[in-house]
């Protein structure tokens, strides 16, 4: 691998998306801390040059050609994404907590003609490969490449393709262009009043909206630093906000209530050095799912914060925050951010004007995503005159949003991942044991909502949950794992035999 502190000088390409020429500006800057070392933005420049260069193999551009990769949170994940975009190809990370049934559709879906990862995951995802056409690489290869002439990447180009659940098939890929990724940074920059001082940890996945744009993204396009950890550890986080050394944290719910855990079990010295740690930030951000008032308010007597929520989707990125400066009224997700419009619609789809009358939540502006991949048809239906579709039910009060739920019952929010029940069933019909079976959620304190199947059993079967989890593991991702099995002779239907999946909740809630 070459030295990445190497002073060699770039080649100079043709190239100049801002998320890059802001980078060059940044040179001695430290852009990311990983457990790889400490990387200036020259570091990253060269580095994902070198990747870019790896990929393109003689090639004078990608031409979005869909570049999966599978790579923890840390330098070579970093390189790797910013590499594939300066070839000029769609980045599509892969989880790293996901079976490889579920990395082979991703790989398949987007069509992905070369896969990546990192050394310690090759054997997950290189057999998949062999599957299909795709060219298989390691980051330590990629970062190895030469310094190549590089393409001119319009903005206009798509860039990046995170795999989203909804309410009808499986998951989709909701594209996205450079333009959307810079109108989404930069609303977030303006609001939450990013500078080049300002130092993130990362303790969310890569493979969603929340740790790619509002963390990553956000510090690197600003010149800031991002400290990356490989997966979220209560209390690797609680020593790093101790520290002094952050000014911002971001997290869903569930990491609140993890990080609240943490702290009541240390001893008192640490509880204090942990409170005048988060007391020297600036600003601590949650969102993905509902916040919790309870937590909200637990977490203010901890860390001396006013937890920041924010309401956001994968095909929009941030839509709805609180203030950073200004009230933050808890139970809502405040006003729009700014290039991003919203509006609230009734049944019909006709816009709602008077507050206090609860409607859906539809969304336009340039942040707005460009398609879902492949499929027409359902980009098409998921846009009314031009406004986008969110499903999200919300009421506007003294002109600030509170989110009061989903239109559809089948869509789940766990530990702030969104997955779909129809997905889980399917998967679960091809049980040997399950003759039909209908997936639910009820409330959790931990998680917000927990996944959970009622099951009409094949006749002399005897499910278990303990077996049922076991053989889930390894075809869905752990987040979609069930948490409770009820075995029922026939599931609750209504007069045209549709399982009424209302009743099926009631069975979880006795
Ligand atoms: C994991 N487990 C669960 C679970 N997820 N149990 C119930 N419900 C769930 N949802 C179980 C595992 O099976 C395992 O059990 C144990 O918990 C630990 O698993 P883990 O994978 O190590 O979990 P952990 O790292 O502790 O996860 C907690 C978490 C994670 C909060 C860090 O859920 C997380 O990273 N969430 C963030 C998701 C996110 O980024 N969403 C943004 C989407 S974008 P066992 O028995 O096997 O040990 C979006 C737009 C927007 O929403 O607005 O931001
Ligand atoms: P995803 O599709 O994974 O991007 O998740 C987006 C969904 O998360 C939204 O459609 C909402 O249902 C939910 N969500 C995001 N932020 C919030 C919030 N602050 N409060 C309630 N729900 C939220």
């Amino acid at each position: 691998m070459k030295d990445p502190s190497s002073q060699q000088s770039i080649v100079t390409d043709s190239e100049d998306l801002p998320l890059i020429s802001r980078a060059r500006a940044a040179s001695d800057r430290t852009a990311i801390v990983a457990p790889e070392g400490t990387f200036a933005y020259r570091q990253l420049l060269e580095a994902s040059h070198r990747v870019a260069g790896s990929l393109l193999a003689g090639r004078r551009d990608l031409e979005e050609t869909r570049v999966a990769y599978l790579v923890p949170s840390g330098w070579h994940h970093v390189a790797g994404q910013w590499g594939i975009w300066r070839a000029g190809g769609i980045a599509v990370p892969l989880a790293v907590s996901h079976p490889p049934p579920e990395l082979e559709y991703v790989i398949q879906d987007a069509g992905a003609a070369i896969v990546v990862a990192h050394p310690t995951l090759t054997e997950r995802v290189e057999p998949l490969t062999s599957r299909t056409d795709a060219r298989f690489a390691t980051t330590p290869e990629l970062i190895d490449g030469d310094l190549v002439g590089l393409p001119a990447v319009d903005s206009a180009r798509r860039a990046l393709m995170v795999y989203t659940s909804g309410t009808t098939g499986r998951a989709k890929g909701v594209v996205t262009t450079h333009d959307n990724i810079a109108a989404q940074v930069t609303a977030l920059l303006e609001a939450w009043g990013w500078e080049p001082s300002d130092r993130i940890l990362l303790a969310l996945p890569l493979h969603h909206v929340h740790g790619i744009i509002n963390v990553l993204t956000c510090a690197l396009w600003v010149g800031a630093t991002c400290e990356m950890i490989p997966r979220f550890d209560a209390n690797a986080v609680l020593d790093r906000l101790a520290s002094g050394e952050l000014s911002l944290f971001m997290g869903v719910p569930t990491v609140y209530k993890r990080l609240i855990a943490a702290w009541e079990q240390s001893p008192p010295e640490r509880q204090r050095a942990i409170t005048d740690g988060c007391r020297s930030m600036r600003l601590m951000v949650s969102g993905s799912a509902a916040l919790p008032v309870s937590t909200l308010q637990r977490w203010r007597e901890i860390s001396t914060h006013v937890l920041l929520e924010r309401y956001g989707m994968t095909e929009i990125g941030m839509a709805l925050s609180n203030p950073l400066a200004g009230e933050r009224v808890p139970g809502t997700v405040g006003t729009p951010l700014p290039s991003v419009e919203v509006r609230l619609v009734d049944d019909h789809g006709s816009p709602i004007g008077p507050e206090r009358i609860a409607g859906e939540i539809e969304v336009r502006g340039p942040t707005v995503f460009r398609e879902y991949w492949r499929r027409p048809e359902a980009t098409a239906a998921a846009f009314h005159d031009g406004w986008f579709r969110t499903g999200d039910l919300a009421v506007v009060e003294d002109g600030r949003y509170r989110i009061l739920g989903r239109a559809s019952v089948d869509i789940i929010k766990t530990g702030g991942f969104k997955v779909s029940a129809l997905e889980i069933e399917e998967v679960l019909r091809t049980h040997p044991a399950i003759a039909e079976c209908a997936v639910v959620s009820v409330p959790d304190p931990e998680w917000g909502e927990q996944i959970c199947v009622a099951v009409e059993e094949v006749a002399n079967a005897d499910l278990t949950i303990e077996s049922l989890q076991q053989w889930a593991k390894e075809r869905l991702a752990p987040y979609k794992v069930p948490r409770q099995l009820q075995c029922v002779q026939t599931l609750p239907r209504n007069a045209l035999g549709k399982v009424m999946k209302p009743e099926v909740a009631k069975l979880f809630q006795e």
